[in-house]
């Protein structure tokens, strides 16, 4: 059995040795939440210290780190900002996509399942 299986067999289950009772189990949730990578696309026009700027303020990344996932993704196309539940992911999207479109940057933010 897995680490996060539900493992209740110790629990009551209200049987009384007739095959009828009512069920009083109670399951523990430990479910973990899906995890979801936020990435950064790369395009022609959006200024470097724009997208390093990003990567401080929404990602939180020191000025080293934001710098190096900046030229990575200029390299390579698509780097990695962070990984988070679903809904701190999808606000983090909006908050890049909102900035990029305030300041007329083409800067496109996309998340996928991890
Ligand atoms: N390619 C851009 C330039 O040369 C820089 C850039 C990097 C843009 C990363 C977007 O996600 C990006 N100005």
């Amino acid at each position: 059995m897995s680490r996060d299986d539900q493992d209740n067999r110790s629990d009551d289950d209200g049987s009384d040795g007739t095959g009828t009772g009512i069920v009083t189990r109670t399951r523990t949730k430990t479910k973990k939440p899906s995890l979801y990578k936020v990435l950064l696309l790369n395009d022609d026009y959006t200024p470097m210290d724009f997208v390093v700027y990003v990567l401080e303020r929404f990602f939180n990344k020191p000025r080293e780190e934001a710098t190096r996932i900046m030229l990575h993704v200029h390299q390579k196309g698509v780097g990695m900002c962070g990984i988070y539940t679903y809904e701190i992911a999808e606000t983090k999207v909006a908050q890049v996509m909102n900035f990029a479109r305030q300041h007329q940057h083409p800067l496109q933010c996309t998340m996928e399942k991890e």
